[in-house]
């Protein structure tokens, strides 16, 4: 199943990863170069040890695709994964005069005064990006990020490039192609975003008439970033080959530093002592090209998983 790959990640890293100090401050063990491989003939890969939701994975996958880089959008859809970044400097800025938010991340699951103070700013702040124009302007974006990077690449003299429509027509008219790659590693625009991008580039094969999909993930979070990452590049593959005619064959995950963090060894634990059980079915109730769906033409048929298991992000 398509389980069983993720487990034996998780089982090799517990096992022999190294344990190494992190950005976050957080520590982890993680292993350099993995690769996993998912064959969507066999169902959808939304992971059934814990339950994922395919609706923070869809919402994001279509802010990607709209060009988006403010977390309205997100939020609209009730989608928070990405508030931290937004937030962090929000409260790094001269124009946030509230209790002093440095090292929020950790100091919320350590000190309960503090993590309502936290919780009462990041409240505060979502209705401010979802209500005040120009405060979501200046403070839900969060720089030159996946959507415009994919959409809206800054070309050398002033052009604008679509990396998306130009991998649709070149899938289209050369599949044989051995160049359906789309970047967001940018390196002139990497001091601009929140997050320098985890998803690094993207390359798609067309072979007997079916298309694969391999990423290079240049950092993967296992216990909380991969099994998003992995149902959201599958369903990108999805809505690739339905633009395109072809049948969606293979997502390859291929990960640089896959981690654990110290704080996630329980977690990881827990969800190795599960039984997985039958994949869902993608369902895509709506013609409208890739660039124009919107969650609500998205289902997904008999997901049947374990309870989510919550820990902490490390920010
Ligand atoms: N991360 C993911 N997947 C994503 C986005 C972020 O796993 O889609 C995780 C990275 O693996 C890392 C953190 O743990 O977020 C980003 O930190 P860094 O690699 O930039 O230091």
């Amino acid at each position: 199943s398509f389980d069983n790959a993720y487990h034996k990640l998780m089982n090799q890293v517990m096992e022999s990863g190294t344990e190494k100090t992190d950005r976050t401050n957080t520590g982890t063990k993680s292993v350099f170069g993995h690769q996993m491989r998912f064959d969507l003939s066999e169902g959808f890969p939304l992971l059934t040890t814990k339950k994922v939701s395919f609706k923070l994975v869809a919402t994001e996958l279509i802010w990607f695709l709209r060009g988006d880089t403010n977390i309205k959008y997100l939020l609209q859809y009730n989608n928070n994964i990405w508030n931290e970044w937004a937030f962090k400097k929000y409260v790094e800025s001269d124009d946030y005069t509230g209790p002093d938010m440095t090292d929020f991340g950790h100091r919320a699951l350590e000190d309960e005064a503090f993590n309502k103070q936290y919780k009462a700013e990041m409240k505060t702040f979502k209705e401010k990006v979802l209500n005040d124009d120009d405060f979501s302007k200046k403070y839900g974006t969060l720089g030159n990020v996946y959507g415009k990077q994919w959409r809206h690449w800054a070309g050398p003299n002033g052009e604008v490039i679509d990396q998306m429509k130009n991998l649709i027509d070149g899938l289209k008219n050369k599949p044989d192609s051995r160049r359906h790659i789309v970047s967001a590693w940018n390196p002139a625009e990497i001091e601009t975003m929140a997050l320098p991008p985890c998803h690094t580039l993207f390359q798609f094969y067309v072979a007997d008439g079916k298309l694969s999909l391999q990423l290079y993930q240049r950092s993967g979070d296992i216990f909380l970033g991969i099994p998003f990452n992995i149902a959201s590049y599958s369903l990108l593959l999805a809505l690739v080959a339905r633009e395109c005619n072809l049948e969606a064959a293979e997502f390859v995950h291929t990960i640089g530093d896959a981690h654990i963090y110290s704080n996630h060894f329980e977690a990881v634990n827990t969800q190795l002592s599960r039984t997985s059980y039958a994949p869902p079915e993608l369902k895509i109730k709506s013609d409208k090209s890739m660039f124009e769906l919107e969650y609500e033409d998205f289902e997904i048929e008999g997901y049947e998983s374990h309870p989510a298991i919550k820990a902490p992000i490390a920010v």
